[in-house]
């Protein structure tokens, strides 16, 4: 299996021997996702991908027979790749490959997991770091120190999502050949957009500047905001990501008042940082309301944060309502 890179990938790495590293650790993760998808592809087929194992990762939630097995095909495959440290949201603690690579990869194997049965897209999400004298440092750290970032999207598709901070590039899986070629280079998201994306059932759960912000686009052209609004929510975070990537939007998983909640329900490390990676790459903004998600210090291996993300100026103007709200 191969990945045709576009020229351009990953350039900005002046340090060959890391860049080389990026370049196979991410080959070594599309092998191991080219799997993935696979197993997805035959669905009801594989017994039972969708049941619980009677498991559950960091933060308590059922793990699905898929979670688990994405999990060993990923720590599979970089057992041959250069990586020192290994975090997944399916492991409670790093896992220590071989301390004297030179990288190290944080990983929500299986995103979406409660959308299996239902054939509804779901993906794997990835962020790659140099690693530090030791696990914890690795990963501990903004996730503006990444070196590569994104996600792949099991749907009618299989694609890849990434970028190495010269842009974000779009790949998609050639069923004919088995390889990934580069599908949509540098890409750019549509800096205005009326569509946004939330659990609007969570609305009695919400903070004030979010309910505030989504009653006023209900308002449509009569409202404040002064334009007709869409909505839509898949419930899998790579699906909402690449649909904003190719036509705009926004993503809202806010924190709300329900137990466990208060910092939303989406992890700073492996899933809100290489996104916004991407969504930054493309031109669009990531924050948890108000503070860049980027520049947000990881204090726990499996913390969550509010998350925001997508179009420019819908995020900005979310920030404006938080504003609002801090003067009251
Ligand atoms: P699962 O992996 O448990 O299905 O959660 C998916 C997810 O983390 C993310 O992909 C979705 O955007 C979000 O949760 C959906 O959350 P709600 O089910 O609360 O709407």
């Amino acid at each position: 299996m191969a990945i045709r890179f576009s020229s351009e990938f990953a350039k900005n790495i002046t340090d060959n021997t890391i860049r080389a590293a990026v370049l196979e650790t991410v080959t070594a993760l599309a092998g191991a996702c080219k799997q993935i998808s696979h197993i997805c592809a035959r669905g009801p087929l594989e017994q039972g991908l969708g049941a619980e194992t009677g498991g559950a990762n960091t933060d308590g939630d059922a793990q699905k027979a898929l979670d688990v097995r994405s999990d060993e095909i990923i720590t599979k495959a970089l057992e041959t790749a250069p990586v020192a440290y290994y975090a997944s949201e399916e492991q409670d603690d790093i896992v220590t490959l071989a301390a004297s690579k030179p990288l190290a990869l944080a990983s929500d194997p299986l995103d979406g997991s409660s959308n299996i049965d239902t054939n509804v897209s779901i993906g794997t999400i990835f962020s790659m770091f140099e690693a530090k004298d030791n696990a914890a440092d690795s990963f501990l750290r903004p996730g503006s120190e990444q070196i590569c970032g994104g996600f792949f999207v099991y749907g009618p598709q299989t694609t890849l999502v990434i970028t190495a901070g010269a842009g974000t590039d779009t790949y998609v899986l050639d069923p004919d050949s088995g390889d990934f070629e580069l599908a949509l280079a540098a890409m750019k998201i549509m800096p205005v957009s009326t569509e946004y994306a939330i659990n609007a059932s969570n609305h009695h759960h919400w903070g004030a500047p979010i309910r505030a912000y989504i009653e006023d686009c209900l308002l449509g052209v009569a409202g404040p905001l002064a334009a007709k609004y869409n909505m839509r929510w898949v419930g899998s975070l790579v699906a909402d990501a690449n649909r904003i990537l190719s036509r705009g939007g926004m993503f809202m998983y806010p924190g709300d008042d329900r137990d466990g909640y208060g910092d939303g329900r989406l992890r700073l490390l492996y899933e809100a940082s290489p996104v916004a990676f991407v969504i930054e790459q493309a031109g669009g903004a990531a924050t948890d309301g108000t503070r860049r998600i980027l520049d947000i210090p990881l204090g726990t291996l499996h913390q969550r944060v509010p998350l925001v993300f997508g179009s420019k100026e819908p995020v900005q103007t979310l920030g404006d309502y938080y504003k609002k709200q801090d003067i009251l």
